[in-house]
């Protein structure tokens, strides 16, 4: 952690507006998951209580930022300078460490797949996960400006699961998608597009120091980085499995209107899902 640099006006205002967007998002996506949950057959709903988790950690630690940013400041003759208490941007990692395992058990759980399958896949998702935030932690509070150092060597380590989840996604959970519906395999080829384009965000930022850069302006950029890199990795990522939970509703045929599955509106109390040939 280090002294926070002055800003200006427009600077300081810029973050503490992007703070106040990204808190006002994850209420939103708060309220339209919880809502939502019902929209869906049975099945996805525990998937959306867990978007609707994730984006709620997320709100709560946006609140604390919020606070920490406006405590870290005082107006100077027109400048916003450094009031001496620091700004608390360790609450990134909680939010992370509970919120990245998560999005991991939101995508696994919508996709509802064999037992025997979802099971290993989520505990091997969920520790690599974990691994990642953990060890990129001791590396985040050094200020190493080299890339050659103990930053960059817990940089290294941690990647090192993030690759591995990256793997996953394509190999063994990618090979899954033969037995969805086309329109699940879609979206989750596209779902799993906006994960690695969003998180391929944080590890960049985690480099800053390396690239020189410093002062005002890198950190202006990085706090609007992360609040937008947010916004999209947790709320728009949980609208994605929302669509997911919603055309997988549809293809088990589980109506809306009835609130059951089309085989089960006969009158003859089964509630299994009705075989669609999608
Ligand atoms: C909502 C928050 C999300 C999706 C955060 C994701 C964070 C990462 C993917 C962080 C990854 C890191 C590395 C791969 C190496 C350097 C250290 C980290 C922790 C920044």
């Amino acid at each position: 952690m280090f002294d926070m640099p002055t800003l200006t006006p427009g600077q300081y205002s810029l973050v503490y507006n992007m703070f106040s967007f990204t808190l006002a998002s994850m209420l939103a996506a708060f309220a339209f998951f919880t809502l939502g949950r019902n929209r869906v057959a049975p099945k996805y709903r525990l998937s959306l209580l867990v978007s609707a988790l994730v984006v709620g950690i997320a709100a709560y630690h946006y609140f604390r930022i919020f606070s920490s940013w406006e405590g870290a400041f005082t107006l100077v003759d027109g400048l916003y300078q450094s009031s001496g208490e620091p700004f608390n941007d360790a609450y990134r990692y909680v939010d992370w460490l509970l919120t990245v395992p998560l999005l991991l058990v939101e995508l696994v759980l919508v996709l509802s797949l064999a037992r025997d399958k979802s099971g290993p896949l989520l505990t091997k998702l969920v520790i690599a996960a974990t691994a990642m935030i953990a060890l990129g932690y001791p590396g985040e509070i050094l200020n190493d400006t080299s890339m050659f150092s103990e930053r960059g060597l817990w940089g290294l380590l941690s990647t090192i699961p993030f690759v591995y989840i990256l793997y996953v996604l394509w190999g063994e959970l990618g090979g899954a998608m033969g037995t969805q519906p086309p329109r699940v395999a879609v979206l989750f080829r596209n779902i799993r597009l906006l994960l690695v384009a969003t998180w391929g965000f944080y590890p960049i930022a985690y480099m800053i120091p390396f690239f020189g850069l410093s002062g005002a302006g890198a950190e202006v950029a990085l706090q609007v980085g992360y609040s937008i890199a947010d916004v999209l990795a947790k709320a728009a990522y949980g609208v994605m499995i929302y669509a997911i939970a919603r055309a997988k509703t549809d293809a088990d045929g589980w109506s809306l209107e009835s609130r059951s599955y089309a085989a089960a509106s006969s009158g003859d109390g089964i509630t299994a899902p009705a075989t669609v040939n999608a």
